[in-house]
C-alpha cells in the first residue's frame, strides 16, 4: 500500500513536471493593464497585489497565459513605456517580493506569466543616460547621438525624422551639446542597438525575468529597434491633409523594419529557448507588436517570435466591412502562417478603440466569436470579455502623452484613454477598481449596469458568451479542424471547423437584415443546435437549428455545433 502511495506521488511528480512542448497552439491569451485593473491600496492606480487578487477572474475565464502590460520602475512619461530600470517594479505598482507573490499564485492556478519587454529605448531618468551624457564609459555609446546640422547659422536636428508622438524626434542635450534619438516621447530616449554591449545589457534583462518564473515576453515596438546607419531622411507620405510634424506624413523606411531587428530577435528567442531546456520548462511565448505590413509581420515567425501579432481585426476591418472582406482577411492571413508555425488573432489592446467600440455594443462578441473558433491563439484585451466600451475623454481630461501632443483639435485621435478605463468588477464606488472615488482615468459610466458581478448573475451576458466559447475552444475540432471561410447570400460570413462528426459554425450577419441560410448541401448534419449568439440576437443557446433555415438575426453572430459536440460540453 506504502509503494504504491509512492509510486503515485512520483508519477504525479513526474508528470507535473513535464515540459508541454505544445502549450501555446491554442491558447488564449489575456492583456492586462495593470494601471487599470485592480487597485488594492486606494491611491486609484491599479497595483500587482491588485492583479494578484484577481487573479481567479483571469483563470476562470480560461487564459492559458497573461501578459501585463509594463511594471517596470518609470518617471511614467508614457505610463510605463519609460523604463528608468529594467530589473525592478514601478513603487506604483508594487515590489519583486509583490511580483514574487503574483507569478506564484499564477502558477497555482495553471497561469503563464508573460512580462511585456519594451526594449527600443529606456527612461532619460536611467541612469545609463544620465551617464551617457557625461560619455562616461561605457555608456557612451548606449543612445543614438549625432550632432546638429547648423543652416544659416541656426541649430537644427541631424535629419527630419519624426516623433510618434509628433515634431522631431530629435532632442537637444545641452549638456552633451548633441542630439539624441527619440522615436517616442522626448523622455525616452532610444538604446543604440548598434551597440553589442547595449545588446548584452538586454539579455541580462530577459534572463533576469525568466529567473523570476516568466514565460514569455511581449516586445513592444519591437519594427522600431533599428535605424538608418547613414541617419537619411525619409520621404514625404504626401499627405497635405495632415499637420507638417505628425508622424504620418513621412514614410518611415529608415526608421521602421530595418532587417536588423530580424538578427537580434533569433538571438533572444535562443536566449529563451536555452533557459528552458535548462529549467525543464515549456517553451516560452515571444509576442512581437508590429503595426507592419502583412509580409513584415510573417517574416517575425521565421525569426523566433510565436505570436507576430495579428492586428487585422483592429487594423483592417471596421464595421462597415463585409462579409467578404472578411473573408479576404482571414485566408490572407491563415495562408500567410509559416507551416508548423500557429495563427494569433487579437482582438482588442490598450492602444486602440474597444471592440465594442470599434465594432458597436450589439456586435461586441462577434470578432471575439470569430477569434475564439479560428485555429492558433486568441489574444483578449482586459474588458473585452464583458464588452466593455470606450469612455469619451474631453481635452482637460485627457493624459495620455499620445492625445495631450496633440493639442485640443486633434486629441481624440490619438489619445488612448478611451480604452484604458477601469475594469468594471461589479456596481460599487470606482466599479469595485477602487475604495478611492477618485481614479487616474475616471471610471465609464455604465458601470453600474455593465460590470462582471452582473453579468455573471444573468442567464445570458457577454460573459457567458466569452466563457462558452472558452469551453468549445478546447475541442480537438478547434484544434485541428479543417477551417472553411465562406459568404453566403453576400452578406453571412460563415466560418466552419470540421472534424469527423464534429462540427462548428460561426455564421455573421455583416448586413442590417436578417438571413436564413441553406447550407444542407454542404457536408453538415442536417440539424445543428444555437451555442452561442450575439447578446441582443435573442437567440437562446440549446435551440435547435436546420441546416436548410439557419436563421442569422440582423448583424448579429450564431454560433451552430453538430449537437454531439453541445451534448459533450453541457453534459456535466
Ligand atoms: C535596478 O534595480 C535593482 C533592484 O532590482 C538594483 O539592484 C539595480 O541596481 C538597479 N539598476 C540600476 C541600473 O539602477
Ligand atoms: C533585407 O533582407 C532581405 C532578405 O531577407 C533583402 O532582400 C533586402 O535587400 C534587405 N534589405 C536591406 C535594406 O538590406
Ligand atoms: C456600425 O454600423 C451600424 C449599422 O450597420 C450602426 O448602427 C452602428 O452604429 C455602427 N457602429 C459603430 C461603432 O460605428
Ligand atoms: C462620444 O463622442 C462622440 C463624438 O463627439 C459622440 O458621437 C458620442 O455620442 C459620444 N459618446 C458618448 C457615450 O458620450
Ligand atoms: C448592485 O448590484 C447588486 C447585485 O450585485 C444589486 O442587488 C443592487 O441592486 C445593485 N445596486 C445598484 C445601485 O444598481
Ligand atoms: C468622493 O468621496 C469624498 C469623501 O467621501 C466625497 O466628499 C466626494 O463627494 C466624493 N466624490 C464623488 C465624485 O463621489
Ligand atoms: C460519426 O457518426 C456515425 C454515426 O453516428 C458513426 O458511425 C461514425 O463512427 C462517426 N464517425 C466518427 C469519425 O466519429
Ligand atoms: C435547401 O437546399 C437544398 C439543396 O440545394 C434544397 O433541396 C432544399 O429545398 C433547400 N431548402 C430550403 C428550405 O430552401
Ligand atoms: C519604443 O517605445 C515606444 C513607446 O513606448 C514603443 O511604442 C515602441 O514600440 C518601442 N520600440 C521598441 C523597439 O521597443
Ligand atoms: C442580416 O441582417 C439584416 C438586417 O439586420 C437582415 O435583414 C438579414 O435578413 C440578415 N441576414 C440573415 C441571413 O439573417
Amino acid at each position: 500500500m506504502l509503494r504504491l502511495t509512492i509510486l503515485t506521488c512520483f508519477l504525479f511528480v513526474a508528470l507535473s513536471a513535464a515540459v508541454n512542448p505544445n502549450w501555446y497552439k491554442n491558447a488564449v491569451v489575456y492583456q492586462i493593464y495593470p494601471r487599470s485593473f485592480k487597485d488594492s491600496n486606494g491611491d486609484g492606480i491599479g497595483d500587482l497585489n491588485g492583479i494578484t487578487s484577481k487573479l481567479e477572474h483571469v483563470a476562470d475565464i480560461g487564459a492559458d497565459a497573461f501578459w501585463l502590460s509594463p511594471i517596470y520602475k518609470s518617471p511614467q512619461v508614457d505610463f510605463g513605456y519609460d523604463i528608468s530600470n529594467f530589473t525592478d517594479i514601478d513603487p506604483t505598482y508594487g515590489t519583486l517580493a509583490d511580483f514574487d507573490r503574483l507569478v506564484a499564485k499564477a502558477k497555482s492556478l495553471g497561469l503563464k506569466v508573460i512580462m511585456d519587454f519594451v526594449p527600443n529605448h529606456s527612461s532619460h531618468e536611467h541612469p545609463w543616460f544620465k551617464n551617457s551624457i557625461k560619455k562616461i564609459k561605457p555608456y557612451d555609446e548606449y543612445y543614438v547621438w549625432r550632432n546638429a546640422k547648423y543652416v544659416n547659422g541656426k541649430r537644427q536636428p541631424p535629419n527630419n525624422w519624426l516623433s510618434n508622438f509628433q515634431g522631431s524626434a530629435w532632442e537637444w542635450n545641452n549638456d552633451r551639446k548633441q542630439y539624441y534619438l527619440h522615436q517616442f516621447a522626448a523622455g525616452q530616449p532610444d538604446l543604440n542597438y548598434r551597440n553589442p554591449a547595449v545588446r548584452e545589457e538586454m539579455k541580462n534583462v530577459l534572463t533576469f525575468w525568466m529567473n523570476r518564473g516568466v514565460s514569455g515576453f511581449r516586445i513592444d515596438a519591437i519594427n522600431h529597434m533599428f535605424e538608418d546607419s547613414q541617419f537619411r531622411d525619409e520621404p514625404s507620405a504626401n499627405r497635405p491633409d495632415i499637420p507638417k510634424n505628425d508622424y504620418d506624413s513621412l514614410v518611415h523606411i529608415y526608421t521602421k523594419d530595418l532587417n536588423e531587428t530580424y538578427d537580434v530577435l533569433k538571438t533572444w528567442r535562443k536566449l529563451m529557448d536555452d533557459h528552458s531546456a535548462h529549467t525543464n520548462t515549456d517553451p516560452k511565448m515571444i509576442l512581437t507588436e508590429a503595426y507592419a505590413s502583412h509580409e513584415l509581420t510573417v517574416k517575425y515567425y521565421n525569426s523566433g517570435s510565436t505570436v507576430p501579432f495579428n492586428f487585422m481585426f483592429i487594423t483592417d476591418a471596421h464595421n462597415s466591412s463585409s462579409a467578404m472582406d472578411f473573408k479576404g482577411m482571414i485566408d490572407r492571413w491563415m495562408k500567410a502562417v509559416p507551416e508548423g508555425k500557429v495563427a494569433n488573432w487579437v482582438v482588442g489592446n490598450h492602444d486602440n478603440h474597444r471592440v465594442a467600440s470599434r465594432f458597436g455594443r450589439h456586435r461586441a462578441d462577434e470578432i471575439t466569436m470569430i477569434a475564439m473558433i479560428l485555429p492558433g491563439i486568441a489574444v483578449i484585451y482586459n474588458g473585452d470579455e464583458i464588452g466593455m466600451e470606450d469612455r469619451n475623454f474631453t481635452y482637460a481630461e485627457t493624459v495620455d502623452p499620445a492625445g495631450c501632443n496633440s493639442g485640443p483639435a486633434r486629441y481624440y485621435l490619438r489619445s488612448r484613454d478611451p480604452e484604458r478605463t477601469p475594469y468594471q468588477w461589479d456596481n460599487t464606488t470606482s466599479a469595485g477598481f477602487s475604495s478611492n472615488n477618485k481614479t487616474w482615468l475616471p471610471v465609464h459610466s455604465n458601470y453600474k449596469t455593465l460590470n462582471l458581478k452582473h453579468q455573471k448573475a444573468e442567464y445570458y451576458s457577454h460573459y457567458q458568451v466569452f466563457k462558452s466559447l472558452r469551453s468549445i475552444k478546447r475541442q480537438s475540432v478547434i484544434e485541428r479542424g479543417e477551417l472553411k471561410v465562406e459568404v453566403y447570400d453576400k452578406r453571412i460570413l460563415s466560418i466552419s471547423r470540421v472534424l469527423g462528426n464534429d462540427t462548428v459554425i460561426v455564421m455573421t450577419n455583416r448586413s442590417n437584415k436578417p438571413a436564413a441560410v441553406n447550407i444542407s448541401s454542404r457536408n453538415v448534419p442536417p440539424l445543428l443546435i444555437v451555442y452561442a449568439a450575439s447578446i441582443g440576437s435573442n437567440l437562446r443557446p440549446g435551440t435547435l437549428a436546420l441546416t436548410n433555415s439557419l436563421l442569422v438575426p440582423k448583424e448579429s453572430s450564431v454560433l451552430f455545433t453538430s449537437l454531439n459536440i453541445y451534448w459533450s460540453d453541457h453534459e456535466n
